[in-house]
């Protein structure tokens, strides 16, 4: 049987590539903002609805752009819960990071619990729209105005996810774009920020070349953060075949929901309200009435050859460069510490057949009903 991974990358006809590679070897401009990464920067703005957008190398170094294009410091309230790179960029411009929990459902940033962790230092919010889940946008949105605090949103899961009609990338100051192999729409490596004017953006575009603004004056110290030409090609290529893309996991999501209707004691993890979803991810909980813990499904269906993932466990507090900070302990993250236990990623991704998703949910009914009876 062939192996199942947690994801895989989307990959667009690869004759249709060789045009494009044609038209850079043509060009000769293999980087710094050649004519493919001004295509792509305008492509994206239309296709996601966003004013502004400048392209990176990857979401890690974008993110680390972002708080110095705002001059972001002393402390930053974030989630525990989501990849290292959030907390990463905070420690590379010397800012301390203080964890809030989650809220229960949405296992987005709680803010119910931000208030509580401001401080005279706090400058900004770091949000995740985790699984491309959309944040409480306008409660978030309220603080940050009451304290005057920014919002620096981690966006890296929600390309293409709208709130209500609108982008959830407009949200805040800034928000963060991932498209790194892994996700919904991939430049292998890439990443990009979402900006509100043409002068946040021009500051970005200088910090992510150095802090060059013309041949002979450097104004920051800025970062090698360019995106090359032949990853603007992919991204220009793979948006030609994206709405087909998201459109075959939207299936596979309506597929597993189906099927696992009838397993109990799994949750699935729901966006809040209305939303244009992704589709990024499927996120499940491993509820106590299943039976057996969620390490004992992820190693069931390691044995049957399925690759799923513990996004996101450990949570990015216990690690060693965070966790002896006032903010990391599992008291003042009840809720992050019980779902990091609780949380399985299942596969999800365009190739992914409706055998396999039957494959992968068999594994997990059978596991439901082999479960120890207490
Ligand atoms: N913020 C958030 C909220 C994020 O989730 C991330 C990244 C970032 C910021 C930073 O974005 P970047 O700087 O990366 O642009 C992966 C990704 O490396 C990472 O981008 C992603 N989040 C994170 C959630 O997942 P791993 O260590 O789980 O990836 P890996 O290599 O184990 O891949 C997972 C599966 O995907 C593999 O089992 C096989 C498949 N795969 C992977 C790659 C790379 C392929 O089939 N082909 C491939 O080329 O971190």
């Amino acid at each position: 049987m062939r192996p199942i991974t947690v994801t895989q990358p989307f990959l667009p006809p690869l004759e249709e590539f060789h045009a494009y590679l044609e038209q850079i070897w043509e060009n000769r401009i293999l980087t710094n903002g050649g004519p493919m990464h001004r295509q792509l920067e305008e492509a994206l703005c239309t296709y996601l609805g966003v004013p502004y957008i400048s392209l990176f190398t990857n979401a890690t170094i974008a993110l680390v752009t972002a708080l110095q294009a705002l001059r972001i410091t002393g402390e930053v309230i974030t989630t525990p819960f989501t990849f290292v790179a959030g907390a990463h960029s905070l420690l590379w411009n010397g800012i301390t990071p203080v964890f809030a929990d989650i809220d229960p459902v949405t296992l987005n940033l709680d803010p119910r619990r931000i208030e509580a962790a401001i401080t005279r230092q706090t400058t900004a919010i770091m949000p995740v729209h985790c699984y491309g889940n959309p944040c409480d946008i306008d409660a978030i949105q309220r603080i940050a105005d009451a304290y005057n605090l920014r919002v620096i949103y981690d966006a890296a899961h929600a390309f293409g996810v709208r709130r209500e009609g609108d982008s959830v990338l407009t949200a805040g100051d800034l928000s963060i774009l991932s498209f790194h192999a892994t996700k919904v729409f991939n430049t292998f490596e890439g990443g990009a920020i979402v900006a509100p004017d043409a002068r946040t953006k021009q500051r970005i575009d200088h910090l992510k070349n150095f802090g060059f603004v013309d041949e002979v004056t450097v104004v920051a110290a800025g970062i090698n953060g360019k995106m090359s030409e032949v990853n603007a090609a992919f991204g220009l290529l793979q948006l030609k075949y994206i709405d087909g893309a998201i459109a075959r996991r939207a299936e596979i999501d309506a597929l597993y929901r189906r099927e696992l209707a009838n397993v109990p004691g799994i949750r699935i993890v729901e966006p809040a309200g209305q939303s244009h979803a992704n589709h990024s991810y499927f996120p499940i909980l491993i509820e106590p009435e299943y039976g057996i813990s969620r390490d004992a499904v992820y190693a069931e269906l390691k044995r049957a050859g399925i690759m799923a993932r513990r996004y996101f466990y450990p949570l990015v507090s216990s690690f060693p460069m965070y966790r002896g900070l006032p903010s990391a302990t599992a008291t003042n993250l009840p809720v992050a510490t019980r779902l990091a236990e609780q949380v399985i990623c299942l596969p999800i991704y365009p190739a992914l057949d409706d055998d396999d998703v039957r494959r992968v949910v068999g594994v997990l009914a059978e596991c439901s009903v082999c479960a120890p009876v207490f």
